[in-house]
C-alpha cells in the first residue's frame, strides 16, 4: 500500500468536556479556534494529522503550491499578522504555506487546544444533555455543546479501484499522503496516474529529476501558465500598502480573487482585438485567464469553444509531437468547465525523450503488478508509482465520520441522494452542528480562505448569540433547508461546468455511488452568499429554531 507518514504530537490538557469541538486544524479550524477562544469558550480541535495546516500539512508532494496569489490567500483578520508576514513568491509553495499556518497557530497561542493524531470516528447527538458525544478512532470520548466540522472539501483522498495496488513492491504514494522525508528520484522509473491540478504540479516538478517518467492520463485538462515569480522588496512594500484596497476588491469579486470578469462579450470585439486580449491573458499570472476573460466564455458554448480553440492552439505550439499534443487537448469538455490546472513548463515536459504519455482511455490500466502497471496493450515496470488521483470531494470527508443526529440518522445517509443544507452550514435533524465550508456553501467556488473567514465569522456570531441568549439548541427548519437546497440547485442550472464529470460535480469512479452529477457548490458568488447569511442573522436567525430549554 502507499506509504503513510509519521509526525510529532502536540501537548493538550486532559479535559474531556468543552463548549465547542472543532474537527480539523486546517485553515478553517485554526481560525474557528481563534474566534471561539476570543469569545471565552473552552474549545478542543481534533486533527488527524501530526501537525496543523490541513491541505498544507498533507499535500507535501513535489511542486505543491498555491494557485491563488499568496497575499490574497493569507488570513485577513489581523492587521499585525498581515504586516509581519512576507510571502516570498506570488504563488507560494507548500513548505512556506505550512510554515505560515504554524506561525499563525503559535502567534495566537492556539496550539494548546489542538490535539493532533486524533481522528474523529463519530459524533452523536445526545438529546437529553443537548450535547454532542465525540469519539476518536482509538476510543477516547469527549463532549461538547457545539460541534464545528472544518474537515475541508478535498481531504478524503481516493485511490483507484485497480487490482494489485497492494502487490506493488516498489514505493507508491497518494499525493495527499506524501511522506515527510525527501524522495530520491534520481535514475528512477516513475509513474504518475492523474493529470488534474495536483498531477500537473508533480509531473512538471519531477520530470527533470527522474530516470524515466510515464504519465497515465484518463482525461486531458486545459492547463494555463501560472507565471510565478519571487516578490521583490518594492513589490512587498506596495502589496502591504495596498492590503485594505485589495481585501475590499476581494469582497466584491464572485470568487474572492483579484480578477474581475471583462464586461465585454467574446463576439462584441473584432477578431484582432479578441486575439490580442487572449494573448494578454495567456501572459498574465494566475487565474486571470479563467476569471478575467470575456463575460460569456464560461456561460456560452460558442464563446467557450472559440476560447478553447485558442488554448488548444497554444498546446499545439508548445508540444513538438503532434500526436502527443492532440492527446493533451481535452476533447470532452471546454475550457474552464473543470478546475483549470496552473502550470509552469508542463507541456514542454512531453518534449523530453524520457517522458511518455499513456492515454488510459485508449489502453486502459488493467491492474497494478508487483513490478509496475499492466495496461491493455503492454506492461510497464516502475520503481515508484504516484497516485495523483484526487479526492472524494466535498462529501467524502463528512462520510468518513459517523455523524448521528437527533433522529438517529447519520449525515451520510441523510445526504445519500445529495446534500440538503441551510446556507451550506447546517442540516435539519443535526442540532448545534455547523458544517462550515461544507456542501452548498460558496467556499468551494472561492479563493477559499476568504470564504472560510466569512463562514467562521458567521458561525462564531451564531454561537455568541446562543451563549448570550441562553440558547442551548439550534437547528434549521426542514422548510428553510428545502428552500436553500432548491435555490442552490437553481443557481447551477445552465452553467457549463454541470455538463462534465469532475470533482466539482461530485463524480468519482473510485468511490461507490459517486456516479451521479450533483450540485455541491453555491454558484451565486461569494458576495451574494454573504448577503444571504447576513440577512438570516439580522432577522434573528430566520429559518432556524433557537431553543432556550
Ligand atoms: P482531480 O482534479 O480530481 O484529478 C484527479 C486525476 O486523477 C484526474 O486526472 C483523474 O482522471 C485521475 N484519476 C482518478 N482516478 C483514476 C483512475 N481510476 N484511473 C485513471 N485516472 C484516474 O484531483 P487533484 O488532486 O488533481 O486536484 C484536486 C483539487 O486540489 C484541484 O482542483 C485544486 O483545487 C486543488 P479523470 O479526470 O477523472 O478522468
Amino acid at each position: 500500500m502507499p506509504d503513510t507518514m509519521v509526525a510529532p504530537s502536540a501537548t493538550v490538557s486532559d479535559a474531556t468536556t468543552f463548549d465547542a469541538i472543532i474537527i480539523g486544524a486546517g485553515i478553517a479550524g485554526i481560525y474557528q479556534l481563534y474566534k471561539l477562544r476570543a469569545l471565552g469558550l473552552s474549545v478542543r480541535v481534533f486533527e488527524t494529522g501530526g501537525g496543523v495546516g490541513g491541505t498544507w500539512y498533507w499535500n507535501r508532494y513535489p511542486g505543491a503550491r498555491f494557485d491563488s496569489e499568496s497575499y490574497t490567500y493569507g488570513y485577513s483578520f489581523s492587521e499585525e499578522l498581515l504586516n509581519e508576514w512576507n510571502w516570498s513568491e506570488h504563488f507560494s509553495a507548500q513548505p512556506e504555506n505550512e510554515r505560515y499556518l504554524n506561525h499563525v497557530v503559535d502567534r495566537f497561542g492556539l496550539r494548546k487546544d489542538i490535539q493532533c493524531h486524533s481522528r474523529v470516528a463519530s459524533a452523536t447527538w445526545d438529546e437529553s444533555e443537548r450535547q454532542w458525544n465525540v469519539v476518536l478512532d482509538d476510543g477516547r470520548s469527549y463532549r461538547s455543546r457545539f460541534v464545528i466540522t472544518a474537515v475541508g472539501p478535498l481531504s478524503a483522498d481516493t485511490l483507484p479501484r485497480f487490482e494489485g495496488i497492494a502487490d506493488f513492491k516498489g514505493r507508491s504514494f497518494h499525493t495527499y499522503r506524501w511522506p515527510h522525508e525527501a524522495i530520491d528520484f534520481t535514475g528512477k522509473r516513475v509513474a504518475v496516474i492523474g493529470t488534474g491540478a495536483t498531477g500537473v504540479q508533480v509531473i512538471q516538478t519531477i520530470a527533470p529529476l527522474v530516470g524515466e517518467l510515464t504519465v497515465f492520463q484518463r482525461t486531458a485538462n486545459w492547463c494555463t501558465p501560472l507565471h510565478n515569480k519571487r516578490i521583490t522588496e518594492e513589490e512587498q512594500a506596495r502589496l502591504k500598502a495596498g492590503y485594505p484596497a485589495m481585501f475590499e476588491l476581494l469582497r466584491q469579486t464572485p470568487g474572492c480573487y483579484i480578477h474581475m470578469t471583462d464586461p465585454r462579450g467574446t463576439f462584441e470585439v473584432t477578431p484582432e482585438e479578441r486575439e490580442a486580449f487572449w494573448e494578454e491573458l495567456y501572459a498574465k499570472p494566475g487565474f486571470a485567464i479563467w476569471m478575467a476573460n470575456f463575460r460569456d466564455v464560461l456561460t456560452d458554448l460558442k464563446a467557450n469553444a472559440l476560447f478553447s480553440e485558442f488554448v488548444a492552439w497554444k498546446i499545439r505550439q508548445r508540444v513538438k509531437d503532434p500526436a502527443v499534443a492532440e492527446k493533451l487537448i481535452p476533447k470532452n469538455h471546454g475550457f474552464g468547465q473543470r478546475r483549470v490546472p496552473q502550470e509552469t513548463g508542463y507541456y514542454e515536459v512531453y518534449n523530453l525523450p524520457h517522458v511518455k504519455l499513456v492515454d488510459t482511455r485508449e489502453t486502459p490500466i488493467q491492474r497494478v503488478t508487483e513490478t509496475g502497471i499492466a495496461c491493455s496493450d503492454q506492461s510497464y515496470e516502475f520503481d515508484i508509482i504516484i497516485y495523483a488521483t484526487g479526492f472524494d470531494a466535498v462529501l467524502g470527508s463528512f462520510d468518513r465520520i459517523e455523524i448521528r443526529g437527533a433522529g438517529g440518522v447519520t449525515l451520510k445517509d441523510y445526504w445519500a441522494e445529495g446534500p440538503k443544507t441551510y446556507l451550506g452550514m447546517m442540516s435539519a435533524g443535526f442540532p448545534n452542528l455547523l458544517t462550515i465550508v461544507g456542501p452548498h456553501n460558496a467556499s468551494t467556488r472561492c479563493n477559499i480562505p476568504r470564504c472560510i473567514e466569512q463562514n467562521v465569522d458567521w458561525a462564531s456570531d451564531l454561537i455568541h448569540y446562543a451563549q448570550d441568549h441562553g440558547v442551548t439548541r439550534f437547528e434549521t427548519t426542514a422548510e428553510a433547508e428545502a428552500e436553500w437546497s432548491r435555490h442552490v440547485e437553481e443557481l447551477a442550472e445552465g452553467l457549463l461546468y454541470t455538463l462534465v464529470d469532475s470533482w466539482m460535480t461530485g463524480v468519482n469512479t473510485n468511490v461507490e455511488g459517486r456516479n451521479v452529477r450533483r450540485v455541491l457548490q453555491y454558484q451565486g458568488g461569494a458576495p451574494q452568499y454573504r448577503e444571504h447569511c447576513d440577512e438570516v442573522a439580522k432577522a434573528g436567525y430566520k429559518g432556524m429554531v433557537l431553543d432556550r430549554g
